[in-house]
């Protein structure tokens, strides 16, 4: 991924300042500063397998790549832990945690004097987006962790053409990581080292973030979900664009005919497999753009245009397979880490959903012998792979073209086993926001907390907005009416893919099925079918959606179309309680929606 072609012959006054003064904070035993090069990622994967964190797995098999087992204890995001600092409380909002930005900064200088004692302290100028696409942002991030590095490489843009840039007077997010765990003179290092304190900081105003304690991806990662969502949803606000939780795709008609869909899901709740959707319908295509964040900003041509900020896939390894998803499984080939995986005898991963029989002998995500009686699981739920997007076969040729791509359709969706419909289109961008605003899903491994449970995730960006969620739905509103005004406006769309049955199978398909109800918003933008106007928005009439060949009868699709009042409004009740709480925040506009929401159900 990573071609840094730059030797630098000046580096920023203001990224030396920014390193020299943590130096002085966290007194690391050297500093290096990265470029990105296949060189010094070679260097850092020796560097892990000589100190325990990595272990190379059978080169035959899975070529150049590297099993990572965290500490029990840092194998997901820690939303707990997450702070908003912003100088007004008001500003993060209900959905946040927050403190005072200055005392933040007491807490984490007091914690990360001399926190990195005894290790290396890396510095990564990275760009998220095309390097010199004008929707691009720079960072520098800093960080004692090799793994971080490696992941970096993998994951975004590590060049020194950013130093360049900001020497030229281009602004950079200021991203400082430390595991938090200094080694005493002679003291040996552990194979993933953390601190049981964790903070995941932001500062909006002065776009930094401050994270310590956690070498976990969401956590440790700060170009990701810390900056492409939290500080860039700051900086969207302010500069009149988007920054969202988010998978990119183009898909392409039997007719030959392009489309381009942005599509928001909570963590885990299947935007990869969607991204990499092999469809089962004859003459549909689909070309991977990105499976996670897309920054969006009004082009010229007055149309909603997509970049995908990132440059490499973190994807939930449980439930990847030939059948789920057997282009990511083609991406896996080689040159991937994975996190939390177990290992075969014959030293492959394996993780549950990969295939259906238990491989004999595996090693457990602790690394320790699995015993398939106890009930416990081989790969942690939450084990990932880390990998480029060069290595993806359906990757879009233009990916990263620096204008982006034209949005045809947004879509929204979450994990419900009842309630949501299949798929419902929003009557016009206000109702589509409505439908993003109530947003629910039943809780994955992807973060601290119970398994299951029902939590409102408007936009699927409870954990990942930066500022206030009703400045943010306002914010929505406006984008709206300037696409109204300039140009063109997308059409929203809902869908839920996870409705169960009785006996707790879902109903729906899934995955390359998933084209089916793609190819009803294809038709209905292109205007070839009239809809049922019921309370929650447009469905399907079932004779329009093409389930041809489908393991479904007529009878459970019509189950997945049908609105029940009752558990309709028990939702709509419980989405009115939860926007509540934002009080004076909440627009009008959406305030609107939900009295228009509860005349439809009575
Ligand atoms: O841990 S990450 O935030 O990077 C992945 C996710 O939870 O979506
Ligand atoms: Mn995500």
């Amino acid at each position: 991924m990573n071609d840094p072609t730059t030797t630098l012959t000046v580096t920023p006054e203001d990224v030396v300042a920014f390193v020299d003064q943590w130096q002085d904070t966290l007194q690391p035993e050297a500093v290096v500063w990265c470029d990105g090069s296949t060189r010094e990622r070679h260097e850092l994967i020796q560097l892990m397998q000589d100190q325990g964190t990595i272990e190379p797995l059978n080169a035959e098999l899975r070529p150049y790549s590297f099993v990572a087992r965290s500490e029990p204890t840092d194998v997901a995001r820690v939303e707990s832990r997450t702070f908003v600092c912003s100088v007004d409380p008001e500003d993060a909002g209900p959905t946040n945690n927050w403190v005072a930005p200055d005392e933040m900064k007491n807490t984490l200088l007091d914690l990360s004097e001399g926190a990195m004692r005894g290790r290396t302290m890396y510095v990564v100028p990275f760009s998220m987006g095309p390097i010199d696409s004008p929707m691009a942002r720079y960072g520098v991030q800093i960080t004692d962790s090799p793994y971080v590095v490696v992941s970096l490489h993998l994951m975004v843009r590590v060049s020194n053409t950013v130093l360049q840039n900001i020497t030229a007077g281009a602004s950079w997010v200021k991203c400082v990581h430390t595991v938090g765990a200094p080694l005493a003179e002679g003291e040996e290092d552990v194979a993933w080292p953390c601190n049981d304190t964790k903070y995941i900081s932001h500062f909006p105003e002065t776009r930094e973030i401050w994270s310590f304690g956690s070498a976990y991806g969401g956590n440790a990662l700060l170009p990701k979900k810390a900056f492409a969502l939290r500080i860039a949803s700051a900086m969207a606000r302010d500069e009149g664009w988007m920054a969202e939780h988010m998978l990119l795709v183009r898909l392409t008609s039997p007719e030959g005919k392009r489309y381009h869909m942005v599509a928001a899901f909570p963590s885990a709740c299947g935007k990869t497999n969607f991204a990499m959707m092999q469809p089962v319908l004859d003459g549909w295509s689909v070309e991977t753009l990105g499976d996670d964040i897309a920054w969006l900003a009004i082009g010229d041509d007055g149309r909603l245009r997509a970049i995908n900020p990132e440059a490499g896939f973190f994807g939930v390894a449980p439930g990847t397979s030939h059948k789920t998803n057997p282009v990511a499984m083609d991406t896996l080939w080689g040159h991937t880490m994975f996190t939390n995986v177990a290992v075969t005898q014959e030293g492959d991963v394996w993780w549950e959903g990969m295939t259906k029989e238990v491989p004999e002998g595996l090693t457990n995500w602790r690394g320790e012998p699995h015993d398939p009686h106890s009930g416990h699981r081989a790969a942690h739920p939450n084990a990932r792979f880390t990998v480029s997007v060069d290595q993806c076969p359906s990757l879009a040729a233009d990916w990263d073209n620096p204008e982006g791509v034209p949005i045809d359709a947004i879509i929204f969706g979450g994990r419900r086993s009842d309630t949501v419909p299949l798929v419902v289109e929003a009557r016009d961008w206000d109702h589509g926001v409505y439908l993003g605003s109530t947003i629910a899903s039943e809780q994955t491994a992807a973060a601290e907390g119970t398994i299951g449970v029902l939590r409102r995730d408007p936009f699927a960006m409870l954990p990942f907005a930066g500022y206030h969620m009703g400045d943010y739905m306002k914010h929505w509103l406006g984008m709206g009416e300037r696409l109204r005004s300039q140009g063109r406006v997308p059409r929203i769309f809902q869908v839920n893919w996870f409705q169960k049955d009785e006996d707790g199978r879902f109903i729906w398909p899934g995955f390359g099925d998933n084209i089916r109800v793609v190819k009803w918003m294809i038709e209905r933008i292109e205007g070839q079918h009239s809809a049922n106007d019921t309370a929650l928005g447009l469905t399907p009439h079932p004779e329009d959606l093409d389930i041809d060949g489908a393991e479904l009868s007529e009878e459970a699709l019509a189950g997945l179309l049908r609105v029940d009042p009752d558990l309709a409004r028990a939702d709509l009740n419980a989405a009115d309680e939860f926007l509540s709480t934002f009080g004076d925040k909440l627009p009008e506009a959406i305030r609107a929606q939900l009295q228009a929401a509860h005349s439809r159900l009575d």
